[in-house]
């Protein structure tokens, strides 16, 4: 297949609710969709760098930046078999795991579409089917919360995770479990805290939480392990993660129990595919994280999800849980069961919706 035109889209989309973490409030969702066409074939990536740098070091104007000057060039008009051959072409480029897997992620589609089978079969997936947790932002009042929590385990969603912040923590987790004894629930911490907090996290576990998702730095993994010892809870690291050397380092160092896979922060889907192999060979379950995607991102998530050992619930939430109007159709949604249903057509499996893509595109460059 040969790479002959690829454009890509700074988009910014309004989020239905503010979305609070120790990081900040974020209004609106801003990223990069990437469109390779090849030999008639047109694929769709989505990048997850987003307007600001505190969730992770890269931006839109860092992964424009990468994309246009290093990663296009050295794929535009190449010849290429499997997505890991762009991996190999730009391999000379360090870091920039976002720019890399909105590009990569592009490849993926249009691959899958030229072979005629759903994203999900090329990545190796085996289920029809996923398992959808929520996400919630740090809530103004616990009440706000549980109200919150009550809606969407009434839409199906099979697990509850929330996001806690130094003053926003335990009190929190106490008023969930006392409404909420038996739900899958957990708590991300998005690195807000240090070991001096271990009195904390011992606390804890006494409410059965499924893991506590990156409470230390967020490169760190040599601390994690050191609270691991202390604590019963799982640790599940996200941000520390971006490669499988990485997640290699955390297991044998026993930093965390469960690995949190965006492709985003650690390069796209090769990548994803080996941390998810090599956590599988070491009995280590992972979950699908989430950068608050449109339908082109989701869409790629939800394939790579159902590969098998995605055992636990992802982020992959309903797309009105997060915007209006989504630019693909048709939007993702939540059974009744609290599955949703993996795309079976070509490639991503869903249309994109020029109008709405058009409308929320705030500047484009062809290639
Ligand atoms: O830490 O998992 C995180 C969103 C943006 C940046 C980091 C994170 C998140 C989420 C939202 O938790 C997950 C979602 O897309 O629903
Ligand atoms: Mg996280």
């Amino acid at each position: 297949m040969k790479i002959e035109r690829i454009e890509i889209r700074h988009t910014k989309m309004d989020l239905v609710t503010p979305f609070t973490t120790s990081m900040g409030t974020e209004y609106d969702e801003e990223h990069i969709m990437v469109r390779v066409d090849a030999e008639g074939v047109t694929g769709w990536g989505e990048s997850v760098a987003e307007g600001t740098p505190f969730y992770s070091y890269e931006t839109v104007p860092t992964a424009w930046h990468i994309m246009k000057d290093f990663l296009i060039p050295s794929i535009i008009g190449k010849e290429i078999n499997e997505a890991s051959d762009v991996v190999k072409m730009y391999e000379r480029v360090r870091g920039h795991m976002m720019a890399k897997a909105g590009i990569e992620a592009a490849i993926w589609d249009a691959l899958a579409k030229s072979k005629g089978i759903s994203l999900s079969k090329l990545l190796g997936g085996t289920r029809e089917k996923i398992n959808i947790g929520v996400s919630i932002g740090i809530p103004t009042s616990a009440n706000e919360l549980l109200r919150n929590i009550e809606h969407f385990l009434a839409e199906g969603y099979q697990r509850i995770k929330i996001k806690i912040a130094p003053g926003h923590d335990l009190e929190l987790v106490k008023a969930v479990r006392r409404e909420y004894p038996d739900i899958m629930f957990q708590v991300d911490a998005n690195s807000a805290y240090t070991l001096a907090d271990v009195d904390l996290f011992k606390k804890m576990d006494d409410y059965n939480l499924s893991l506590i998702e990156q409470p230390l730095g967020y490169e760190d993994i040599y601390d994690h392990s050191k609270l691991q010892r202390e604590i019963k809870s799982p640790i599940c690291l996200d941000e520390s993660i971006h490669s499988l050397d990485d997640t290699r380092a955390a297991i044998e160092l026993k930093s965390c129990r469960i690995i949190n896979i965006k492709p985003g922060r650690v390069g796209g889907y090769t990548e994803s595919k080996l941390i998810h192999d090599y956590c599988a060979s070491m009995g280590i379950p992972v979950w699908h994280g989430g950068m608050l995607e449109s339908g082109i991102g989701r869409a790629g998530n939800v394939a790579l999800a159902s590969l098998p050992n995605f055992t636990l619930p992802g982020d992959i939430s309903a797309s009105k849980k997060y915007y209006k109007e989504d630019i693909v159709d048709p939007p993702f949604v939540v059974n009744p069961d609290g599955t949703m249903n993996v795309p079976t057509g070509p490639g991503i499996g869903v249309e994109i919706n020029m109008k709405n893509l058009d409308k929320f595109t705030v500047r484009r460059e062809f290639f």
